[in-house]
């Protein structure tokens, strides 16, 4: 089924947070254009006299707010015990700014142009302070981020399976790498924007924002800004991409926004521009690794020993989940003897590090396949078959790791297989006829080269995730989850799922999400959980509201449920075609009130012997209405899983990077929609090329980005993204009803890896970092003398 949210997207007809709240005031913000300092004053003198301002606000006035919560910092989302020294921004800057971009002076004015005006003529006094730029400046903490935070470490973890310094030890081979993935960000077409309405009769506030949690943002904005939750509604109109960045809730304008709105009983809207969105909203990625392993003479891995520090920037309002997910996913779908991890997230003045698309995960990704292939490279092995040596086999499901996973469940494989993945993988790119292409190149003068990487991805966590599904007395049928949306076409899927249960047309169901006045709990989208929370929630409802149809129209039908079948939205005696209600019936008798003035209702049940109009059309125990509202809450997480190969060829005189061949084979489980499963496989690969060969995020010493702007920061085009050959694997889950596991990530995680790979076989020598441009292949083959 094709992606029936696509024409109304494509055709301009979305609704975006910018197209909303015409005529409301615009906000403007000041932000700090030094990398660390202490704010010493704020002469606003020459702003008051632009004509159209409406208010300016700083720290002191969130301060002066009889509500003391506003001036706070901002919710730690995830604690952990391991993150030691939480640190999470005010709204605006308290006193001193930890990064460029950090917000100093909020300014309301009649529209953008004059809100823009007055920030300039606004005076900030700084002190500059010393920045701690990268991880090595961190780890050296001849400065510190946050005055009290000595060595500039927020968290430190170690995880242990076995004794790997003594497996590794007395190990036949030992091997170590240092590996290093730069900073980057996940850069949505749409940036960020917030509009907030305040109704003072009604005491209630609406905000509009581009979110990928608005269940969330909203208890968050009624403990913030002290309102009864009721009196609060979020919603999220169509969202232009998410990719991580709009995960953290609320975020600093998602409280002043609002604030403003109720403080100005006015409407108030923000739209953040690209440069705003380089240097506040959040990027990912940058760690530096040390990995050592030992090994026997075939290559299977005895001990594992990796070291890493995480670049967490300079706060942590989502906890140390991206480095968690480094050491706990980092092991993909091998067995790795024994196991220690250590890692330590670091400080540094930049913006703040939450997860991107991948979350963590392409950083262990590189760490895991850069040593299979350096595994290889040592003991002259066929870098698949080492790979497949050490494979988890399908025997060995459920497989536990005896770690403990980041949502501090037990780190547990539900089910795969690995082994018909690579066979799988190895057939659609020729793997094993590519060296005779590989030499043949090389006669010719010509550098190919081909890659392989390998990944297992928990996906679906928890806690719950909920659907209401209702049949209309029309017979269409409505699916409201809280769940938000920002492309990954839920739309579709989830009327694909009722449409399927219930057994009427799909078109009949239409479907709302991200929207708190259809939907009250729910918590988000992020780590490829739709599928498999929203997805299993609005199966399980609709077999409630299914359960519930059938056995209203077996009273009227004189039937037993059990010998009842939905088929085209009627409700008939199985394989009895022809006598039977619709839906629409079903509905109406479900709700007395509306039964007495329906006369086809009537016509139907009189036709079915039962008109005995005394009798409640509804059992005693029912409540009204042929719907329902459920959850679904996993047990623990699902794990999909994949291996990606390409195929790349490197211009010995220019090192341009050219990609010849992409293939992907993937497991995400029982597939609901093929087609929008590969949609976001394509997405992530094309993400995935961005990160491993053009994407970056840079600093100067002094933490002045050098990039902020798409005139510098490179993402590939359609020209740079490669045809992607997919082939699929179901291996469903037994975790849920669907047996589906995520799919929304998958395409981005194993690129760096797989780059690396591919570019090494093409070179000849070892590639240890990402992304890698043409200047910086260069550099490497004058480092190993083969240019
Ligand atoms: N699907 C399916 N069958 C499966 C698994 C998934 O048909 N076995 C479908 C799902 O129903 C859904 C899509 O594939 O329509 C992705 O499913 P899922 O893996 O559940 O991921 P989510 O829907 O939870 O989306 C989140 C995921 C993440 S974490 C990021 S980041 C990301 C991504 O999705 N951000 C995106 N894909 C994106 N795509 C777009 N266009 N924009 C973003 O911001």
């Amino acid at each position: 089924m094709t992606r029936r949210e696509d024409p109304r997207l494509v055709s301009g007809n979305g609704r975006y947070l910018d197209d909303l709240g015409e005529g409301a005031l615009a906000v403007a913000f000041v932000r700090s254009p030094h990398a660390h300092a202490r704010i010493l004053d704020v002469d606003v003198t020459e702003a008051l006299e632009v004509e159209g301002l409406v208010a300016i606000y700083t720290y002191e006035d969130l301060a002066d707010d009889p509500n003391p919560r506003v001036s706070e910092p901002l919710p730690l989302l995830i604690p952990h015990p391991a993150l030691h020294a939480p640190r999470v921004n005010t709204p605006l800057a308290d006193g001193i700014a930890r990064h460029v971009g950090e917000a100093v002076v909020m300014v309301v004015a009649t529209d953008r142009y004059v809100a823009e005006d007055a920030c300039e003529r606004i005076v900030v006094e700084y002190e500059v302070l010393p920045a701690v730029v990268g991880i090595p400046a961190a780890v050296e903490a001849s400065h510190r981020v946050h005055a009290d935070v000595d060595d500039n470490v927020s968290a430190h973890l170690v995880q242990e399976v076995g004794d790997a310094p003594a497996a590794i030890a007395a190990a036949p081979h030992t091997l170590s790498l240092d590996l290093d993935i730069e900073r980057s960000a996940s850069m949505p077409m749409e940036g960020k924007g917030v509009y907030a309405r305040w109704d003072a009769a009604d005491r209630s506030l609406t905000v509009y924002t581009s979110t990928q949690a608005s269940t969330s943002v909203r208890f968050a904005l009624a403990a913030k800004l002290d309102l009864p939750v009721d009196r609060v509604e979020v919603i999220a109109p169509d969202v232009g991409g998410g990719f991580g960045v709009k995960i953290v809730h609320p975020w600093p304008e998602e409280v002043l926004i609002p604030w403003a709105a109720i403080k100005l009983g006015r409407e108030v809207k923000w739209v953040e521009d690209r440069r705003e969105h380089f240097i506040s909203s959040t990027h990912e990625r940058g760690q530096l690794q040390k990995v050592t392993v030992g090994f026997d003479d075939e290559g299977h891995v005895l001990g594992l020993d990796v070291e890493f520090w995480h670049d967490n920037g300079a706060y942590t309002p989502y906890g140390i989940i991206v480095p968690i997910v480094t050491s706990t996913q980092l092991l993909g779908p091998y067995k790795p003897g024994a196991y220690r991890v250590e890692f330590r997230s670091m400080y540094t003045n930049t913006v703040t590090v939450t997860p991107y698309r991948g979350a963590g995960r392409p950083q262990g990704v590189f760490a895991m396949e850069r040593t299979m292939d350096a595994i290889a490279d040592t003991l002259g092995l066929d870098r698949a078959l080492v790979r497949e040596r050490n494979f988890i086999q399908p025997e060995d499901m459920p497989y536990d790791h005896h770690l403990t996973f980041q949502d501090g469940r037990p780190l547990i494989y539900d089910s795969g297989d690995y082994p018909t993945s690579l066979e799988k993988i190895k057939a659609l790119v020729g793997w094993d006829e590519f060296e005779a292409i590989r030499e043949a190149a090389r006669a010719e003068g010509r550098r190919v080269g081909i890659g392989l990487a390998c990944y297992v991805e928990g996906t679906g966590p928890g806690p719950y995730e909920g659907a209401f599904v209702r049949v209309e007395t029309t017979g269409k049928v409505v699916v409201a989850t809280g769940l938000t949306t920002q492309g990954q076409g839920h739309e579709t899927v989830f009327a694909q799922i009722a449409a399927e249960e219930l057994g009427v047309p799909v078109d009949d169901v239409s479907v709302t999400t991200g929207d708190t006045r259809r939907f009250k709990y729910a918590v988000g989208t992020f780590a490829s959980r739709a599928a498999v929370m929203s997805g299993n929630a609005v199966a399980l409802t609709a077999r409630k509201v299914r359960a519930k149809a059938l056995r209203i129209a077996g009273e009227a039908l004189e039937a037993d449920p059990k010998d009842l079948e939905i088929v085209d939205g009627v409700v008939r005696v199985k394989g009895v075609p022809g006598d039977g209600i619709p839906l629409r019936t079903v509905a109406v008798l479900s709700n007395p009130l509306r039964y007495a003035f329906d006369e086809e209702a009537k016509r139907a049940t009189q036709f079915a012997g039962t008109s005995d109009m005394s009798k409640p059309p509804i059992d005693e125990d029912d409540e009204p209405g042929l719907e329902a509202t459920d959850y679904y809450s996993p047990i623990r997480s699902t794990f999909a899983s994949g291996m990606h190969a390409a195929v790349v060829e490197t211009d010995p005189e220019t090192a341009e990077i050219k990609i010849l061949r992409y293939c992907v084979v993937h497991d995400c489980g029982t597939l609901i929609n093929p087609r929008i499963v590969e949609g976001q496989i394509h997405g992530g690969v094309a993400q995935g090329v961005g990160g491993a060969l053009y994407e970056r995020i840079v600093y100067d010493e002094n933490g002045q980005p050098l990039n902020a702007s798409y005139m510098d920061f490179l993402i590939p085009y359609a020209s740079e993204v490669p045809t992607v050959e997919t082939d699929h694997l179901e291996t469903p889950s037994p975790l849920n009803p669907l047996g589906v596991k995520g799919a929304g990530e998958a395409g981005v995680i194993p690129s760096a890896a797989l780059f690396a790979s591919a570019i090494s076989d093409a070179e000849g020598f070892f590639v240890n970092r990402m992304p890698i441009s043409p200047s910086e292949l260069w550099a490497l083959r004058e480092q190993h003398a083969v240019a």
